[in-house]
């Protein structure tokens, strides 16, 4: 029998990654998606295959949302999974600012409508549970490098919800023995990584600037440094997280750690275009200090409309965050030395795979666009 796994935010990065990693392994996969008044199955259309082929059905998309337990318990318990990958959440930081009753609702009590489902139904010794917690726990530092034993400080609702969720995850562990674990992720980005996240917008950005679709791309706090890895190498572990011998809590990083700012001088490296950055606080600009034509030929890239001195990056504060947080980076030995942890992708990779993708997308919006259909995104 194929074993059964249960993924709440199927739709998102990570659950789209999963759901494919699951898939590969044998399992019938049964995400939640929340209802929406446009599709919002682009990550997983390629894993779907319809309700009436009965040939190819190990992928099921149920209706489902985190706030809503009656819904959650009907469809555990008709599953009956093996496996819970809790995944849905409201995840964007600056957003909890605007949104911390919502966000508290689909991240904190979201996590314990599921344990306490899973209890209700009397599952604690089948299902197995895994829950997305965050380095954005970790907050303002107590420590550099973090690990499974630093103190937690969230500057955000974000963090404060997911620190609830955190717990009672330890919590539901303790008092009912469930097999429920917490896998601490560091930032993990991808291609297909939410185009409001910080690393997508850097790389949407660039390839427009580079295909003459945008001028300038603005951004926020350029300091602050992230752990990030890609998705891909971080859903496996969250796989092998539920296949330990025993429930633990695990930091799973890369153990290196890069500046916003960064990060933007190798997204535009990788056309050929070198930046330099002039000013401080909101003045701070990025400007353009060297082309390489060819090696933006190689690429099938045009950059004759770009110029020596051309100001391509600006700050702007309404991407400022109330409280943030300066610096993560996480120490994963536990996580190497016991589940074997080991990433395929360095940052240059994940820089290379993100540009390559996001240059074929623009270039697609270029055709259009020099079609005459005009292409617009209101919201970075
Ligand atoms: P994501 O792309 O934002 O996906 C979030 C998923 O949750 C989407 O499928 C979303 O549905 C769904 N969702 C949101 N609110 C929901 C609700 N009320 N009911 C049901 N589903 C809901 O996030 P991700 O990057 O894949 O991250 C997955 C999880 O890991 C999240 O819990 C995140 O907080 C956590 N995490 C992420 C990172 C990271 O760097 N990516 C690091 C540490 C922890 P829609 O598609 O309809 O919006
Ligand atoms: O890409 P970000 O929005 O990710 P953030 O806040 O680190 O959160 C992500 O990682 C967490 C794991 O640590 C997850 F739990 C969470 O769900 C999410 O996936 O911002 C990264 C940094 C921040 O310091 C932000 O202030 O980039 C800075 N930044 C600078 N300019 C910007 C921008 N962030 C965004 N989103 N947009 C900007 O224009």
């Amino acid at each position: 029998m194929a074993k059964k796994a249960l993924i709440t935010g199927v739709t998102g990065q990570d659950g789209a990654y999963l759901s494919e990693f699951l898939l590969n392994k044998g399992y019938e996969v049964h995400g939640i998606k929340r209802r929406s008044s446009l599709f919002n199955t682009d990550r997983v259309d390629h894993l779907f295959d319809g309700h009436h082929d009965k040939s190819r059905h190990n992928f099921h998309l149920h209706f489902g949302d985190m706030t809503d337990s009656m819904n959650l318990t009907r469809l555990i318990s008709d599953i009956r999974p093996d496996e819970i990958y809790n995944l849905a959440a409201q995840s964007h930081v600056h957003v909890s600012f605007e949104t911390p009753e919502y966000t508290a609702n689909a991240d904190a009590l979201g996590t314990l409508r599921i344990l306490e489902a899973v209890k209700f139904l009397g599952l604690e010794s089948k299902t197995r549970i895994y829950q997305a917690s965050t380095s954005e726990l970790y907050g303002k530092v107590q420590e550099i490098p973090q690990n499974e034993k630093t103190p937690f400080y969230p500057r955000s609702p974000y963090a404060v919800a997911k620190m609830y969720a955190y717990w009672i995850t330890v919590n539901y562990r303790e008092a009912y023995n469930i097999f429920a674990c917490n896998g601490i992720l560091f930032n993990h980005e991808s291609p297909i990584r939410g185009e409001t996240f910080v690393t997508r917008k850097i790389t949407r950005a660039v390839s427009k600037i580079a295909l003459n679709l945008q001028d300038c791309v603005y951004l926020g706090n350029l300091n602050a440094k992230r752990d990030w890895g890609h998705a891909k190498d971080y859903v496996k572990m969250m796989w092998l997280i539920l296949q330990y011998k025993e429930p633990k809590d695990w930091v799973i990083a890369t153990g290196q750690t890069t500046m916003v700012r960064d990060f933007v001088k190798l997204a535009f490296l990788y056309c050929g275009i070198e930046l330099e950055f002039k000013g401080q606080g909101v003045d701070e600009i990025g400007v353009i200090s060297s082309i390489d034509y060819q090696k933006a030929l190689n690429l099938n890239i045009d950059l004759s409309h770009l110029k020596i001195g051309q100001v391509v990056v600006k700050i702007d504060p309404r991407y400022f965050r109330p409280t943030e947080v300066d610096l993560l980076l996480g120490d994963p030995s536990k996580a190497q030395n016991e589940l074997g942890w080991k990433r395929e992708f360095s940052l240059p990779d994940l820089v290379d795979d993100m540009m390559q993708s996001d240059l074929k997308l623009m270039k697609r919006d270029q055709f259009l666009q020099n079609n005459g259909y005009k292409i617009m995104r209101y919201y970075e």
